[in-house]
């Protein structure tokens, strides 16, 4: 008898523990209107998933639901073309162009009896997948069966649709190399959080990474330097080093499977080719794209700025040329990066071409030259059928007529690009930069410096300083994870998350629609999703708010 209630009572508190979970709405980022009701829809081995013959497209979208939870669940979700109107037990996923929520929102309805979800595009019943997914208890994203687990969503009605059409997170692959099989990890937590942009830093003084068929000593050269930061790293540091040499690019056929990838997660991959500064690594391989082309120039082997930049001369041009045609054949989406930031012109002043030049174009100075280069380079790139980003130094000596302006310098790059009427994405270093310490900087490993808890991160309002016209020229925000001091995938986890949930947020929710007490409640339920999917981000939010 003794037994029978222990059992009696261990039943009861599964199910009371099963309930709690099932009742509460761990979603991030929080749909843009939402209204929770009462009962859950209860998945079993007979529960379908409907896709019509007309919304074919959909098919793929509905079996990566299908996939993922039969690999956590085991149950079998079968997809099939055709079930009454009234039929129970069934997840009608359909097209509707008719719906109004943009090509990225969708409508979710879940009932007892059956769940419905629409949306115009396939990209939109995607990241209403994303939704039903963080509606099923945590252990939907266990890579094993899990056991015990009641597979249910609470009933609730959902339409929703992000804030901005740009919502990314940018990685440098440059400072430390990150593998293939890690892009994709990357590229899968950005699509978690109905992210859309991966911008990937592909080059920068310290390592080329991309491989260019027709100048093959960009990556022979320019992608390996000798660690010589050894003794820079506190002793909480993960991972120390020794001195070994750092190199490692991506070929061409990984790059096609990567953007592959990426579009199966409608991801879009924005790369950058950092120019006229941050090229040392491309100058090691060519010195005569610099000023001094007898100089041995070298893979930079520190952190900082360099005074190294490419020269404004016609072999740069080509050069540049060449390798965009590369980088177009390889990545089909509009935007390239041309970086822009940080390029000292002490090389340009002691050169008596760049000299002669200046004085050839009419030129005031050399932030003026700049300007010539980057519009040069804008005009061979708009001719292709291409647009470029670029870091807010481009707007000195006057920005190109039709880039796209990423502010990082805080947020004033940002505002003087739309004064201008130049479209923007807000990066400032202030609110999204992930190599600053998250925590007290004398508990963590070392990082660059700055201090960005992840309250911060969440409280930045994109809107700010803009008048709502000059709203309109925001395209989105992003976050930037530059990895001097992460030398591993575990560490680059460690600096982007939670943190980059905040991002996901602000970039989705209407504007005045946050909360970040509640935005935390939701986190520590979201963490566990990231427990399944073994991402190694910081704990922190965990010792404070537990
Ligand atoms: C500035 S942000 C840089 C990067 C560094 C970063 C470190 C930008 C356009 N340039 O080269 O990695 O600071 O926080």
């Amino acid at each position: 008898m003794k037994k029978l209630i222990f059992f009696f009572t261990l039943f009861i508190l599964r199910f009371t523990l099963l309930q709690a979970q099932e009742n509460t709405y761990n979603l991030i980022p929080f749909p843009a209107q939402f209204n929770g009701g009462e009962g859950t829809f209860v998945l079993n081995a007979q529960t379908k998933i409907i896709v019509t013959a007309k919304d074919a497209p959909l098919k793929v979208v509905a079996q990566s639901l299908a996939t993922t939870l039969k690999t956590a669940s085991k149950l079998p979700l079968a997809i099939a073309a055709t079930a009454p109107p009234t039929a129970k037990n069934v997840i009608y996923i359909r097209l509707n162009k008719a719906l109004g929520l943009g090509t990225e929102g969708y409508k979710l309805s879940v009932s007892t009896d059956r769940v419905t979800l629409e949306a115009a595009t396939p990209q939109g019943a995607f990241y209403g997948v994303q939704t039903i997914l963080q509606l099923l208890p945590t252990a939907v994203f266990s890579p094993v069966p899990v056991e015990n687990v009641a597979w249910s969503m609470p009933v609730c009605q959902i339409q929703d649709k992000p804030r901005f059409v740009h919502r990314g997170l940018m990685l440098d692959v440059s400072r430390h190399f990150m593998p293939v099989s890690f892009i994709k990890k990357y590229i899968d937590l950005l699509a978690l959080h109905k992210m859309n942009i991966f911008h990937w830093h592909l080059t920068d003084d310290q390592g080329w990474r991309i491989e260019i068929k027709k100048y093959p000593k960009l990556t022979q050269i320019g992608s390996k330097r000798k660690e010589t930061l050894v003794g820079q790293y506190s002793e909480n540091y993960p991972q120390k080093f020794d001195g070994k040499e750092i190199s490692g690019f991506y070929t061409q056929a990984e790059i096609k499977e990567v953007v592959k990838y990426a579009q199966s997660k409608y991801v879009t991959i924005i790369p950058e080719i950092e120019l006229p500064g941050h090229s040392s690594a491309a100058l090691a391989a060519y010195p005569e794209l610099g000023c001094e082309p007898s100089k041995k120039y070298e893979v930079a082997t520190k952190w900082g700025v360099m005074n190294d930049i490419y020269c404004p001369n016609e072999k740069t041009f080509t050069f540049l040329q060449d390798v965009l045609t590369e980088v177009f054949a390889l990545f089909p989406g509009k935007y390239v990066h041309i970086g822009g930031d940080e390029a000292p012109k002490d090389a340009w002043k002691q050169s008596s071409f760049c000299q002669e030049l200046i004085k050839k174009l009419n030129l005031k100075d050399e932030h003026e030259l700049q300007s010539y280069f980057i519009k040069r380079i804008e005009k061979f790139v708009n001719s292709k059928g291409r647009a470029i980003i670029g870091w807010d130094e481009i707007l000195e000596g006057g920005v190109a007529p039709n880039a796209t302006v990423m502010s990082w310098r805080g947020t004033k790059g940002g505002i003087e690009a739309v004064k201008q009427k130049h479209n923007v994405i807000m990066t400032p270093n202030t609110y999204y930069y992930l190599d600053y310490y998250q925590a007290n900087p004398a508990k963590e490993p070392l990082a660059i410096g700055g201090y960005l808890p992840i309250e911060k991160v969440y409280e930045y309002d994109p809107g700010a300083g803009f008048s709502p016209e000059e709203q309109k020229y925001i395209l989105g925000v992003q976050g930037n994870v530059w990895t001097e001091y992460m030398p591993s995938p575990a560490q680059v986890e460690y600096m982007t998350f939670p943190r980059a949930t905040a991002i996901a947020e602000v970039a989705w929710v209407p504007s005045g629609g946050k909360n970040f007490e509640d935005f935390a409640t939701r986190l520590k339920e979201h963490l566990k999703r990231l427990n399944y999917l073994k991402v190694n981000y910081s704990k922190r939010i965990l010792d404070v708010r537990a």
